[in-house]
């Protein structure tokens, strides 16, 4: 199918299924206002494209996701190591994670499923090695990429003794030097923009909707507008600019004109707040201090940097993390990022690969939440959580509703979006029972934290039955728990 017809094929069925959402919306009650449409994404990290093509239509897609992130899918240097992803050698879709005619499957499986395709286009630079054979059999040293990049593509920026970058508050270094030692394209040429470019319009060919721009600190501010400019007006973008303090030369806000971008200060603001027990900080409620502005942002609890990083809350945290993943979707700033990954204990090991050098594919059948133990290489499944699936119906209700100042009493936190849904988390060991003023209106409803999406079934509750009653609720909140209501989850 051609370009055009592709992408408004992708849309019409987006349309559908937020459709057939609303319409079930309307089975409840009447006063029952229609969900907004969803906004959240979910990274599916090194997961191969024949089991994002299942999970799209078995979990994704069911649990609400508008979108999920995938891995890069250009050619990339041979190893066990999950990074070798970052290293590309060619842009062609032959890699550790699948061939070109499956990454297409898996595009048209999750538009069907009214999921779009998000891809971790790595463009700053190409392999960070001597020399070698890419994954699909490309031959390339360090400057020299055949048929498509030579010495003079490359930045070559002689600041530094290796030319690596070693100083942030430094522009230039962080811009022309070499990020780990990977081979810096000059993306000031035009050359360089248009084969790049010519990379991304062929993903968009295909029926993705758009990029996460791989190390966009890297690159200058001026030359990823001038690549996204040669893309569709509609193609979404969002930048990679880790928020490294004041004392960086570069700063996420310089790339806002040209999309979104990932605020890591999100998760830097409420983890440790989760993980320490106590949830009162204004930090977490407007106006939020050095952040971008909320239309801007893409917000994370982890990604697979900070999970191997600073992260203060990964999978290993199982119910705090839980917690963390719940506010954030229950939150008004920003658009949500869920993670899933694998589990690892080295933080080089790759998702287990086949003796070709594939990933194995996994799906998420079966699982309803965190595991109480991991393995190494045991999907994470979070897309899979009843509890994320809940979240996300409720901030689908929420819609627009602001968030409201912060409510609870002892070891409980949460807030309401304006007589929407209201969220109570409890990040300590034991149970606590709080009575909260909220404007939901009186009468019973279904907690979707245990209950998940639709989480009121035949005018019972798959959940916690919680009553609202004068303006009051009154629940116990168990240990490392939360309960989420809202008004379209009604018995
Ligand atoms: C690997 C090896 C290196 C080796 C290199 C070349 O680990 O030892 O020199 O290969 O052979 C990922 C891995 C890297 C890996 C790379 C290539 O994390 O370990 O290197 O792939 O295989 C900065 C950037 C930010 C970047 C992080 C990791 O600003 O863009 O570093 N994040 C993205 C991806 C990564 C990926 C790359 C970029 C490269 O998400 O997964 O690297 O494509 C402060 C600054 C930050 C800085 C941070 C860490 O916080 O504010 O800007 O992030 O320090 O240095
Ligand atoms: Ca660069």
């Amino acid at each position: 199918m051609p370009r055009a017809g592709r992408r408004r094929a992708a849309a019409a069925l987006t349309s559908v299924v937020v459709g057939v959402v609303a319409l079930s919306g309307c089975a409840g009650p009447a006063a029952s206002p229609h969900p907004a449409q969803p906004d959240a994404g979910v990274q599916l990290f090194q997961r191969p494209w024949t089991s994002i093509a299942t999970e799209c239509a078995a979990t994704i897609g069911p649990a609400g996701f508008a979108w999920v992130l995938t891995s890069p899918p250009q050619e990339h240097i041979t190893g066990s190591q999950w990074w070798t992803s970052y290293q590309p050698v060619s842009y062609t879709l032959d890699s550790k994670l699948g061939t070109a005619d499956e990454f297409a499957a898996m595009v048209d499986a999750c538009n069907a499923a009214g999921v779009k395709v998000v891809v971790d286009a790595v463009i700053n630079h190409m392999a960070g090695i001597d020399d070698g054979t890419g994954f699909a059999g490309t031959p390339f040293s360090h400057d020299d990429y055949p048929g498509l990049y030579t010495a003079a593509d490359f930045h070559h920026c002689a600041l530094t003794a290796d030319d690596d970058i070693s100083d942030y508050s430094s522009r230039e270094q962080v811009q022309t030097c070499e990020l780990s030692n990977l081979a810096d394209l000059d993306t000031s040429s035009p050359t360089v923009r248009s084969t790049i470019a010519s990379y991304l319009n062929g993903l968009l060919d295909l029926g993705v909707t758009g990029f996460r721009i791989d190390a966009a600190k890297h690159m200058a501010a001026d030359d990823v507008a001038a690549i996204v400019e040669m893309l569709p007006k509609d193609t979404m973008i969002v930048s990679e600019t880790i928020r490294g303090g004041a004392a960086e030369a570069v700063q996420p806000e310089e790339y806002t004109s040209i999309g979104r971008v990932l605020e890591f200060q999100y998760a830097r603001d409420l983890s440790p707040q989760v993980e320490g027990g106590v949830l009162s900080d204004p930090l977490l409620e407007d106006p939020r201090p050095s952040h971008v502005a909320s239309k801007d942002a893409v917000v994370f609890i982890d990604n697979h940097d900070t999970e191997r990083g600073e992260a203060s809350l990964t999978y290993r945290d199982r119910g705090r993390y839980l917690l963390a993943n719940a506010l954030m979707l229950a939150d008004d700033y920003g658009t949500p990022l869920v993670y899933s990954g694998y589990a690892f204990t080295d933080n080089d090991a790759g998702a287990p690969q086949d003796d070709t050098g594939h990933v194995i594919g996994w799906t998420c059948d079966g699982v309803t939440g965190p595991h109480d133990a991991y393995d190494d290489g045991d999907g994470v499944c979070t897309e899979a959580w009843t509890a994320v699936a809940g979240m996300l119906e409720f901030r689908a209700y929420a819609g627009d509703a602001p968030r409201l100042p912060g409510v609870g009493d002892g070891t409980v936190y949460g807030f309401e979006r304006e007589a929407r849904g209201i969220l109570l988390v409890n990040p300590s060991n034991d149970a606590d029972t709080v009575t909260v003023r909220t404007g939901l209106p009186d009468g019973e409803y279904c907690d979707v934290i245990s209950g998940g999406r639709a989480a009121a079934v035949d005018g019972g509750c798959r959940g916690t039955a919680l009553i609202v009653d004068h303006g009051e609720l009154t629940a116990a909140v168990p240990g490392i728990g939360a309960l989420a209501i809202h008004v379209g989850d009604r018995p």
